[in-house]
Protein backbone atom coordinates (compact mmCIF):
# COMPACT_ATOMS: atom_id res chain seq x y z
CA UNK A 1 0.00 0.00 0.00
CA UNK A 2 2.79 2.32 1.01
CA UNK A 3 4.69 1.68 -2.24
CA UNK A 4 1.62 2.36 -4.40
CA UNK A 5 1.13 5.72 -2.76
CA UNK A 6 4.73 6.72 -3.43
CA UNK A 7 4.48 5.68 -7.06
CA UNK A 8 1.35 7.77 -7.70
CA UNK A 9 2.91 10.78 -6.01
CA UNK A 10 6.05 10.42 -8.13
CA UNK A 11 3.96 10.39 -11.31
CA UNK A 12 2.09 13.53 -10.29
CA UNK A 13 5.31 15.35 -9.50
CA UNK A 14 6.99 14.38 -12.76
CA UNK A 15 3.92 15.50 -14.73
CA UNK A 16 4.02 18.91 -13.07
CA UNK A 17 7.77 19.24 -13.39
CA UNK A 18 7.51 19.09 -17.17
CA UNK A 19 4.53 21.45 -17.14
CA UNK A 20 2.83 19.12 -19.57
CA UNK A 21 -0.46 17.52 -18.73
CA UNK A 22 -2.36 15.16 -20.94
CA UNK A 23 -5.85 16.20 -22.02
CA UNK A 24 -8.21 13.81 -23.78
CA UNK A 25 -11.22 14.85 -25.81
CA UNK A 26 -13.73 12.29 -27.03
CA UNK A 27 -16.16 13.21 -29.80
CA UNK A 28 -18.77 11.17 -31.64
CA UNK A 29 -19.73 12.49 -35.07
CA UNK A 30 -23.38 11.90 -35.97
CA UNK A 31 -25.50 12.58 -39.04
CA UNK A 32 -28.93 12.21 -37.53
CA UNK A 33 -29.25 15.03 -35.04
CA UNK A 34 -32.32 17.18 -34.55
CA UNK A 35 -32.25 20.86 -33.81
CA UNK A 36 -35.24 22.92 -32.73
CA UNK A 37 -35.26 26.46 -34.12
CA UNK A 38 -36.75 29.60 -32.61
CA UNK A 39 -39.94 29.21 -34.69
CA UNK A 40 -40.48 25.76 -33.17
CA UNK A 41 -39.50 23.86 -36.33
CA UNK A 42 -37.14 20.94 -36.03
CA UNK A 43 -34.44 20.39 -38.64
CA UNK A 44 -31.94 17.63 -39.29
CA UNK A 45 -28.34 18.44 -38.34
CA UNK A 46 -24.93 16.80 -38.26
CA UNK A 47 -22.82 17.32 -35.20
CA UNK A 48 -20.57 16.15 -32.42
CA UNK A 49 -21.66 14.54 -29.16
CA UNK A 50 -19.61 13.31 -26.22
CA UNK A 51 -21.51 10.11 -25.54
CA UNK A 52 -23.60 7.69 -27.59
CA UNK A 53 -26.81 8.51 -25.77
CA UNK A 54 -26.40 12.23 -26.36
CA UNK A 55 -27.85 14.14 -29.31
CA UNK A 56 -25.23 16.07 -31.28
CA UNK A 57 -25.56 19.72 -30.35
CA UNK A 58 -25.09 22.73 -32.63
CA UNK A 59 -22.57 24.06 -31.84
CA UNK A 60 -20.73 20.99 -30.60
CA UNK A 61 -19.23 20.79 -27.12
CA UNK A 62 -16.74 23.48 -26.10
CA UNK A 63 -13.38 21.81 -25.52
CA UNK A 64 -10.93 23.05 -22.90
CA UNK A 65 -7.20 22.58 -22.38
CA UNK A 66 -4.34 24.46 -20.76
CA UNK A 67 -1.46 25.92 -22.76
CA UNK A 68 1.30 23.35 -23.15
CA UNK A 69 -1.02 20.36 -22.62
CA UNK A 70 -0.55 17.34 -24.79
CA UNK A 71 -4.03 17.02 -26.34
CA UNK A 72 -5.40 13.81 -27.80
CA UNK A 73 -8.69 13.80 -29.68
CA UNK A 74 -10.49 10.53 -30.26
CA UNK A 75 -13.23 10.95 -32.84
CA UNK A 76 -15.61 8.07 -33.37
CA UNK A 77 -17.71 8.33 -36.50
CA UNK A 78 -21.21 6.88 -36.06
CA UNK A 79 -22.90 8.39 -39.07
CA UNK A 80 -24.37 5.80 -41.43
CA UNK A 81 -21.93 6.28 -44.27
CA UNK A 82 -20.59 9.82 -44.33
CA UNK A 83 -16.90 10.37 -43.63
CA UNK A 84 -15.91 13.18 -41.27
CA UNK A 85 -12.77 14.79 -39.92
CA UNK A 86 -11.68 17.41 -37.42
CA UNK A 87 -9.97 20.55 -38.62
CA UNK A 88 -8.39 22.61 -35.86
CA UNK A 89 -8.84 26.18 -37.03
CA UNK A 90 -6.09 28.52 -35.89
CA UNK A 91 -4.09 25.80 -34.16
CA UNK A 92 -0.68 25.20 -35.66
CA UNK A 93 -0.87 21.44 -36.08
CA UNK A 94 1.13 19.34 -38.49
CA UNK A 95 -0.53 18.09 -41.68
CA UNK A 96 -1.17 14.60 -40.39
CA UNK A 97 -3.33 16.07 -37.61
CA UNK A 98 -4.97 18.80 -39.65
CA UNK A 99 -8.13 17.00 -40.75
CA UNK A 100 -8.20 18.26 -44.35
CA UNK A 101 -9.00 15.29 -46.63
CA UNK A 102 -6.39 14.74 -49.38
CA UNK A 103 -3.85 16.38 -47.07
CA UNK A 104 -4.51 14.09 -44.15
CA UNK A 105 -7.43 11.71 -43.95
CA UNK A 106 -11.05 11.43 -43.07
CA UNK A 107 -12.76 8.99 -40.75
CA UNK A 108 -15.18 6.46 -42.23
CA UNK A 109 -18.39 5.18 -40.67
CA UNK A 110 -17.74 3.18 -37.47
CA UNK A 111 -14.07 4.15 -37.49
CA UNK A 112 -12.02 6.04 -34.93
CA UNK A 113 -9.78 8.92 -35.85
CA UNK A 114 -7.01 10.13 -33.57
CA UNK A 115 -5.54 13.62 -33.58
CA UNK A 116 -2.77 14.92 -31.43
CA UNK A 117 -1.35 18.39 -30.84
CA UNK A 118 0.32 20.47 -28.18
CA UNK A 119 -2.05 23.16 -26.88
CA UNK A 120 -0.65 26.46 -28.18
CA UNK A 121 -0.89 29.99 -26.82
CA UNK A 122 -3.89 30.58 -24.55
CA UNK A 123 -6.80 31.85 -26.62
CA UNK A 124 -9.95 30.96 -28.51
CA UNK A 125 -9.89 28.54 -31.43
CA UNK A 126 -12.39 26.59 -33.55
CA UNK A 127 -12.83 23.02 -34.69
CA UNK A 128 -14.97 21.85 -37.56
CA UNK A 129 -15.37 18.97 -39.97
CA UNK A 130 -13.38 19.48 -43.14
CA UNK A 131 -15.08 16.88 -45.34
CA UNK A 132 -17.26 18.74 -47.88
CA UNK A 133 -16.88 21.50 -45.33
CA UNK A 134 -19.33 23.95 -46.92
CA UNK A 135 -22.09 21.45 -46.24
CA UNK A 136 -20.80 19.78 -43.09
CA UNK A 137 -20.13 23.06 -41.28
CA UNK A 138 -23.58 24.40 -42.17
CA UNK A 139 -24.94 21.01 -41.11
CA UNK A 140 -23.64 21.75 -37.61
CA UNK A 141 -20.20 20.14 -37.27
CA UNK A 142 -18.36 22.84 -35.38
CA UNK A 143 -17.37 23.91 -31.90
CA UNK A 144 -15.11 26.13 -29.80
CA UNK A 145 -11.72 25.28 -28.35
CA UNK A 146 -10.66 27.33 -25.35
CA UNK A 147 -7.02 27.20 -24.33
CA UNK A 148 -6.38 28.55 -20.84
CA UNK A 149 -2.98 29.68 -19.56
CA UNK A 150 -0.58 26.92 -18.39
CA UNK A 151 -1.86 27.14 -14.80
CA UNK A 152 -5.53 27.16 -15.89
CA UNK A 153 -6.17 30.42 -14.01
CA UNK A 154 -8.68 33.15 -14.81
CA UNK A 155 -6.07 35.07 -16.78
CA UNK A 156 -6.33 35.81 -20.50
CA UNK A 157 -2.87 34.29 -21.09
CA UNK A 158 0.34 33.81 -19.15
CA UNK A 159 1.24 37.33 -17.97
CA UNK A 160 -2.02 38.69 -19.42
CA UNK A 161 -5.11 40.22 -17.85
CA UNK A 162 -6.90 38.75 -14.86
CA UNK A 163 -10.67 38.60 -14.97
CA UNK A 164 -13.58 37.57 -12.76
CA UNK A 165 -15.96 35.90 -15.24
CA UNK A 166 -15.74 34.90 -18.86
CA UNK A 167 -18.36 34.25 -21.52
CA UNK A 168 -18.27 33.20 -25.14
CA UNK A 169 -20.49 34.34 -27.98
CA UNK A 170 -20.15 31.85 -30.82
CA UNK A 171 -21.81 33.12 -34.00
CA UNK A 172 -23.30 31.17 -36.91
CA UNK A 173 -26.36 30.96 -39.14
CA UNK A 174 -28.79 28.33 -40.37
CA UNK A 175 -30.42 28.09 -43.78
CA UNK A 176 -33.10 25.43 -43.39
CA UNK A 177 -32.93 24.68 -47.13
CA UNK A 178 -29.49 23.17 -46.52
CA UNK A 179 -30.90 20.77 -43.93
CA UNK A 180 -32.91 18.59 -46.29
CA UNK A 181 -31.97 14.94 -46.81
CA UNK A 182 -31.05 15.62 -50.44
CA UNK A 183 -28.39 18.16 -49.45
CA UNK A 184 -27.16 16.41 -46.31
CA UNK A 185 -26.98 12.95 -47.91
CA UNK A 186 -24.77 14.31 -50.69
CA UNK A 187 -22.19 12.28 -52.56
CA UNK A 188 -19.61 11.44 -49.90
CA UNK A 189 -16.87 10.56 -52.34
CA UNK A 190 -13.77 12.25 -50.98
CA UNK A 191 -11.32 10.52 -53.32
CA UNK A 192 -11.80 13.24 -55.93
CA UNK A 193 -10.45 16.64 -55.12
CA UNK A 194 -13.26 18.32 -57.00
CA UNK A 195 -16.73 16.91 -56.89
CA UNK A 196 -19.84 18.94 -57.26
CA UNK A 197 -22.84 18.84 -54.98
CA UNK A 198 -26.01 20.74 -55.79
CA UNK A 199 -26.69 23.18 -52.98
CA UNK A 200 -29.24 25.97 -52.73
CA UNK A 201 -28.05 29.58 -52.58
CA UNK A 202 -27.14 30.27 -48.96
CA UNK A 203 -29.87 32.47 -47.54
CA UNK A 204 -30.00 31.91 -43.80
CA UNK A 205 -33.23 32.49 -41.89
CA UNK A 206 -31.77 31.91 -38.41
CA UNK A 207 -28.89 33.89 -36.91
CA UNK A 208 -27.42 32.17 -33.91
CA UNK A 209 -25.49 33.06 -30.78
CA UNK A 210 -24.25 29.88 -29.11
CA UNK A 211 -26.74 27.94 -31.25
CA UNK A 212 -29.78 29.99 -30.18
CA UNK A 213 -31.72 32.83 -31.75
CA UNK A 214 -34.44 35.31 -30.83
CA UNK A 215 -36.88 33.99 -28.20
CA UNK A 216 -34.59 31.01 -27.52
CA UNK A 217 -31.95 33.40 -26.17
CA UNK A 218 -34.56 34.99 -23.89
CA UNK A 219 -35.87 31.61 -22.72
CA UNK A 220 -32.33 30.42 -21.98
CA UNK A 221 -31.81 33.56 -19.87
CA UNK A 222 -28.72 34.49 -21.88
CA UNK A 223 -27.41 37.71 -20.34
CA UNK A 224 -24.20 39.53 -19.59
CA UNK A 225 -24.03 40.17 -15.85
CA UNK A 226 -21.33 42.16 -14.16
CA UNK A 227 -20.71 44.65 -11.38
CA UNK A 228 -19.09 48.07 -11.15
CA UNK A 229 -15.30 47.69 -11.15
CA UNK A 230 -15.38 44.05 -12.23
CA UNK A 231 -13.21 42.94 -15.14
CA UNK A 232 -14.74 40.28 -17.38
CA UNK A 233 -13.48 38.51 -20.47
CA UNK A 234 -15.66 37.97 -23.54
CA UNK A 235 -14.69 35.64 -26.35
CA UNK A 236 -16.23 36.33 -29.77
CA UNK A 237 -15.95 33.71 -32.51
CA UNK A 238 -17.63 33.41 -35.91
CA UNK A 239 -18.02 30.15 -37.86
CA UNK A 240 -20.82 31.48 -40.10
CA UNK A 241 -20.74 33.11 -43.53
CA UNK A 242 -21.95 36.51 -42.38
CA UNK A 243 -19.79 39.23 -40.91
CA UNK A 244 -21.04 40.12 -37.44
CA UNK A 245 -20.82 43.62 -36.03
CA UNK A 246 -20.82 43.36 -32.26
CA UNK A 247 -21.68 46.57 -30.42
CA UNK A 248 -21.06 46.86 -26.69
CA UNK A 249 -22.74 49.54 -24.56
CA UNK A 250 -20.17 52.35 -24.01
CA UNK A 251 -20.46 52.00 -20.22
CA UNK A 252 -18.91 48.51 -20.41
CA UNK A 253 -15.59 50.13 -21.50
CA UNK A 254 -14.88 47.35 -24.01
CA UNK A 255 -11.29 46.84 -25.14
CA UNK A 256 -10.12 44.33 -27.74
CA UNK A 257 -7.06 42.62 -26.33
CA UNK A 258 -6.58 39.59 -28.57
CA UNK A 259 -7.31 38.50 -32.10
CA UNK A 260 -7.30 34.96 -33.50
CA UNK A 261 -5.72 33.52 -30.38
CA UNK A 262 -2.88 36.04 -30.18
CA UNK A 263 -2.55 39.11 -27.93
CA UNK A 264 -2.74 42.42 -29.79
CA UNK A 265 0.44 44.54 -29.53
CA UNK A 266 -1.73 47.32 -28.10
CA UNK A 267 -5.25 46.98 -26.76
CA UNK A 268 -7.88 48.75 -28.83
CA UNK A 269 -10.57 50.66 -26.98
CA UNK A 270 -13.75 50.33 -29.01
CA UNK A 271 -17.44 49.60 -28.54
CA UNK A 272 -17.70 47.98 -31.98
CA UNK A 273 -15.98 44.78 -33.06
CA UNK A 274 -16.37 43.28 -36.55
CA UNK A 275 -16.04 39.52 -36.43
CA UNK A 276 -15.62 38.06 -39.91
CA UNK A 277 -15.99 34.35 -40.75
CA UNK A 278 -13.36 32.26 -38.97
CA UNK A 279 -12.23 35.13 -36.72
CA UNK A 280 -12.00 35.21 -32.93
CA UNK A 281 -11.53 38.15 -30.60
CA UNK A 282 -10.93 38.58 -26.90
CA UNK A 283 -12.66 41.58 -25.33
CA UNK A 284 -12.12 42.89 -21.83
CA UNK A 285 -14.81 44.94 -20.07
CA UNK A 286 -14.76 46.90 -16.83
CA UNK A 287 -17.91 48.97 -16.22
CA UNK A 288 -17.66 51.95 -13.89
CA UNK A 289 -21.38 52.65 -13.47
CA UNK A 290 -24.49 50.66 -12.62
CA UNK A 291 -26.70 50.26 -15.70
CA UNK A 292 -28.76 47.96 -17.88
CA UNK A 293 -28.34 47.79 -21.64
CA UNK A 294 -27.60 45.30 -24.37
CA UNK A 295 -24.88 43.95 -26.61
CA UNK A 296 -26.12 43.85 -30.20
CA UNK A 297 -24.99 41.49 -32.93
CA UNK A 298 -25.68 42.63 -36.52
CA UNK A 299 -25.33 39.82 -39.06
CA UNK A 300 -24.08 41.44 -42.27
CA UNK A 301 -24.35 39.92 -45.74
CA UNK A 302 -20.79 40.42 -47.02
CA UNK A 303 -21.95 40.64 -50.65
CA UNK A 304 -24.49 43.41 -50.13
CA UNK A 305 -23.24 44.76 -46.76
CA UNK A 306 -26.87 44.76 -45.61
CA UNK A 307 -27.74 43.75 -42.08
CA UNK A 308 -29.75 40.51 -42.38
CA UNK A 309 -30.75 40.39 -38.74
CA UNK A 310 -29.82 41.59 -35.26
CA UNK A 311 -29.65 39.54 -32.08
CA UNK A 312 -29.23 41.03 -28.62
CA UNK A 313 -27.84 39.92 -25.28
CA UNK A 314 -29.14 41.95 -22.31
CA UNK A 315 -26.52 43.54 -20.05
CA UNK A 316 -27.03 43.99 -16.30
CA UNK A 317 -24.34 45.81 -14.36
CA UNK A 318 -25.04 46.02 -10.65
CA UNK A 319 -23.27 48.04 -7.99
CA UNK A 320 -20.14 46.49 -6.55
CA UNK A 321 -21.97 45.33 -3.41
CA UNK A 322 -22.38 41.89 -5.04
CA UNK A 323 -19.12 41.91 -6.96
CA UNK A 324 -16.90 38.84 -6.93
CA UNK A 325 -13.57 39.77 -5.41
CA UNK A 326 -10.45 39.05 -7.40
CA UNK A 327 -7.25 38.11 -5.62
CA UNK A 328 -4.30 36.54 -7.37
CA UNK A 329 -2.27 34.06 -5.33
CA UNK A 330 1.17 35.53 -5.96
CA UNK A 331 0.05 39.08 -5.14
CA UNK A 332 -1.29 38.07 -1.68
CA UNK A 333 -3.53 41.15 -1.73
CA UNK A 334 -5.26 41.81 1.58
CA UNK A 335 -6.77 44.70 3.54
CA UNK A 336 -6.60 44.67 7.34
CA UNK A 337 -8.55 45.52 9.33
CA UNK A 338 -11.72 45.27 7.27
CA UNK A 339 -14.19 46.67 8.32
CA UNK A 340 -12.12 49.53 9.73
CA UNK A 341 -12.69 52.56 11.91
CA UNK A 342 -9.65 54.92 11.73
CA UNK A 343 -7.09 53.38 9.39
CA UNK A 344 -6.68 50.22 7.39
CA UNK A 345 -3.68 48.80 5.53
CA UNK A 346 -3.56 47.37 2.02
CA UNK A 347 -0.93 44.65 1.86
CA UNK A 348 0.51 42.96 -1.18
CA UNK A 349 3.54 41.01 -2.27
CA UNK A 350 5.79 41.70 -5.26
CA UNK A 351 8.20 39.10 -6.62
CA UNK A 352 9.82 41.61 -8.96
CA UNK A 353 9.92 45.35 -9.49
CA UNK A 354 6.57 46.59 -10.86
CA UNK A 355 4.53 49.77 -11.01
CA UNK A 356 1.65 49.63 -8.52
CA UNK A 357 -1.41 51.84 -8.46
CA UNK A 358 -4.25 51.77 -5.93
CA UNK A 359 -7.66 53.15 -6.79
CA UNK A 360 -10.63 53.42 -4.46
CA UNK A 361 -14.23 53.96 -5.58
CA UNK A 362 -17.26 54.74 -3.47
CA UNK A 363 -20.60 53.02 -3.89
CA UNK A 364 -21.69 55.61 -6.48
CA UNK A 365 -18.65 54.80 -8.61
CA UNK A 366 -16.87 58.08 -7.72
CA UNK A 367 -13.11 57.87 -7.59
CA UNK A 368 -11.90 58.68 -4.06
CA UNK A 369 -8.20 57.90 -4.48
CA UNK A 370 -6.01 56.96 -7.40
CA UNK A 371 -2.34 56.93 -6.44
CA UNK A 372 0.85 55.29 -7.54
CA UNK A 373 2.45 53.56 -4.56
CA UNK A 374 5.98 54.81 -3.85
CA UNK A 375 8.99 53.11 -2.20
CA UNK A 376 8.13 49.57 -3.21
CA UNK A 377 10.04 46.53 -2.01
CA UNK A 378 10.60 43.13 -3.51
CA UNK A 379 8.53 41.08 -1.10
CA UNK A 380 5.95 42.51 1.27
CA UNK A 381 4.52 46.02 0.78
CA UNK A 382 1.83 48.02 2.49
CA UNK A 383 -0.23 51.11 1.82
CA UNK A 384 -2.17 53.00 4.48
CA UNK A 385 -5.81 54.04 3.99
CA UNK A 386 -7.37 56.51 6.40
CA UNK A 387 -8.73 60.03 6.17
CA UNK A 388 -9.50 59.96 2.45
CA UNK A 389 -12.52 57.74 3.12
CA UNK A 390 -14.77 60.22 4.93
CA UNK A 391 -18.21 58.62 4.94
CA UNK A 392 -19.16 55.29 6.48
CA UNK A 393 -20.07 52.65 3.96
CA UNK A 394 -18.85 50.30 1.30
CA UNK A 395 -15.85 51.05 -0.93
CA UNK A 396 -14.12 49.20 -3.74
CA UNK A 397 -10.33 48.90 -3.68
CA UNK A 398 -8.60 48.13 -6.99
CA UNK A 399 -4.92 47.34 -7.31
CA UNK A 400 -3.20 47.74 -10.69
CA UNK A 401 0.16 46.10 -11.38
CA UNK A 402 1.87 47.64 -14.41
CA UNK A 403 -1.52 49.20 -15.29
CA UNK A 404 -3.30 45.83 -15.28
CA UNK A 405 -6.11 45.39 -12.78
CA UNK A 406 -4.79 42.61 -10.58
CA UNK A 407 -6.97 42.68 -7.49
CA UNK A 408 -10.44 43.77 -6.38
CA UNK A 409 -11.63 43.92 -2.80
CA UNK A 410 -14.52 45.45 -0.95
CA UNK A 411 -13.72 47.59 2.08
CA UNK A 412 -16.15 48.71 4.76
CA UNK A 413 -15.67 51.90 6.77
CA UNK A 414 -17.60 51.87 10.03
CU1 LIG B 1 -18.25 15.94 -41.74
Amino acid sequence: MKYTAYLILALLISGNAFGQQSTDWFLISRNTGKKVLSNGDSIRVFGFAQSLGEQPGVPGPTLFANEGDSVHIDVWNVSQGAPHSIHLHGLDVNQENDGVPHLSWSIGHMEHGYYHFKAPHAGTYLYHCHVASTIHVQAGMYGLIIIKPPDGSKTTWDGGYQYVNEQSYFLSEIDTNWHTDSVLDHDHDTTNTIHSVEVPKFEPQFFLINGLSDQQLVDAGESFNSAVGQVDYTRLANIGYRGVRVTFPPDLHARIISSDGRPLPAEEITDTVYVYPGERFGVLTDPSVEFTGQISFDYIDLNTMNVDQTQVIPVNVSGFADLDEMISDDLAFSIVPNPFDQTSTVQFHLSESKKVRIRILDLMGNEITNVQVQNLNIGKNSFEIGDELKASGLYLVQIFIDEKLSGLKKLIKL
